[in-house]
């Protein structure tokens, strides 16, 4: 008999053709599930955005374990799963290289005006229009909010731009090169550029306020990587509009897949669809991970990447 866990979020093909092989694979599509297979389902794989629903893991008596693929775990009651005895896994190392590239990224599309630049040449511009002159990136100041794996290794690729980097985090780590900030409001102040790397969660919720914006001010630019949650959207909608801060380029957003109307015709935003960890390479060991954190929990051993 094979062992019947329950998909909440698509994973790459390969990966879900080995879960294919491996399990009896229900796919969740929001409805609730009828209980005789509720009661069957001991396993669950699951995006780190997406997590598990809390009546989902109510519905699921026989639940076991998570596997997380991500990150994150804040879409995720993680004390509820421990009352359960639930063992819940992260892909813990194997994302934290696209996602710190892609913070880069976001950082030269929005100050080099890559998107406004591409579309000038689609739209025949090029000797005809001008296009105003953009920012420069080596040298600016940047402030990291959230100094976890993701954070140092966007700290690492920074200092390849010359860029001197201070930090924000929930305590001082005593880096070599780059100084702790305890006052968020003070880093976003001395900061060009404010990249957020810091875990969702209610504790970080709202953290880049409206005051922490304005302080970073109408030449700066917010970059958010983590979760929509970290920032005050309304807020910063409304700095944007006002020219109160310069520039955002975001990821992540509060209400995924909705992202704020304003947003999507201003010139000074870059935005993407949640896709820091969305390349073949990373997807791949991530879905590989999954797996052998399901294997792991089915056949009693210890499991590789669990969520302390
Ligand atoms: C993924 C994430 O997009 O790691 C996380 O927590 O949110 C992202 O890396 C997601 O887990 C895949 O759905």
């Amino acid at each position: 008999m094979k062992t019947e866990i329950l998909l909440v979020e698509p994973m790459m093909p390969e990966i879900e053709a080995i879960l294919d092989a491996t399990y009896i694979v229900h796919r969740y599509d929001g409805l609730i599930i009828p209980p005789d297979v509720a009661a069957r389902i001991r396993g669950i794989a699951t995006g780190g955005g997406t997590g598990v629903p809390n009546q989902l893991m109510q519905s699921l008596s026989n639940l076991e374990v998570i596997a997380i693929n991500g990150v994150g775990t804040d879409a995720v009651d993680l004390k509820e799963a421990a009352r359960r005895n639930i063992g819940v896994t992260t892909t813990l190392n194997v994302l934290t290289d696209d996602v710190a590239d892609l913070a880069m990224a976001l950082m030269l599309a929005a100050m080099r005006d890559l998107v406004p630049g591409d579309q000038f040449v689609r739209d025949h511009q090029w000797g005809v229009g001008q296009l105003p002159l953009a920012r420069k990136v080596t040298g600016q100041k940047l402030g990291i909010v959230g100094m976890g794996q993701v954070g140092q290794a966007i700290a690492r690729r920074a200092r390849g731009f010359d860029m001197p980097v201070s930090y924000y985090s929930r305590r001082d780590l005593s880096l070599p090169e780059a100084p702790f900030v305890p006052d968020l409001r003070a880093l976003a102040e001395q900061s060009d550029i404010l990249v957020v790397s810091a875990s969702g969660g209610a504790q970080s919720r709202h953290l880049i306020s409206r005051d922490v914006m304005e302080a970073l001010g109408p030449y700066g630019l917010l970059v958010n990587i983590s979760r929509g949650s970290v920032v005050d959207e309304h807020a910063l909608v409304e700095l944007l509009e006002q020219g109160k801060l310069g520039k955002a380029a975001l990821d992540v957003f509060e209400s995924e897949p909705t992202v704020p109307e304003a947003l999507l015709t201003m010139k000074n935003v870059v935005l993407q669809p949640h896709r820091a960890s969305a390349t073949v390479e990373t997807r791949l060991q991530m879905g590989r991970l999954v797996i052998a954190n399901l294997a792991a929990h089915f056949a009693g051993a210890p499991l590789l990447t669990p969520v302390q």
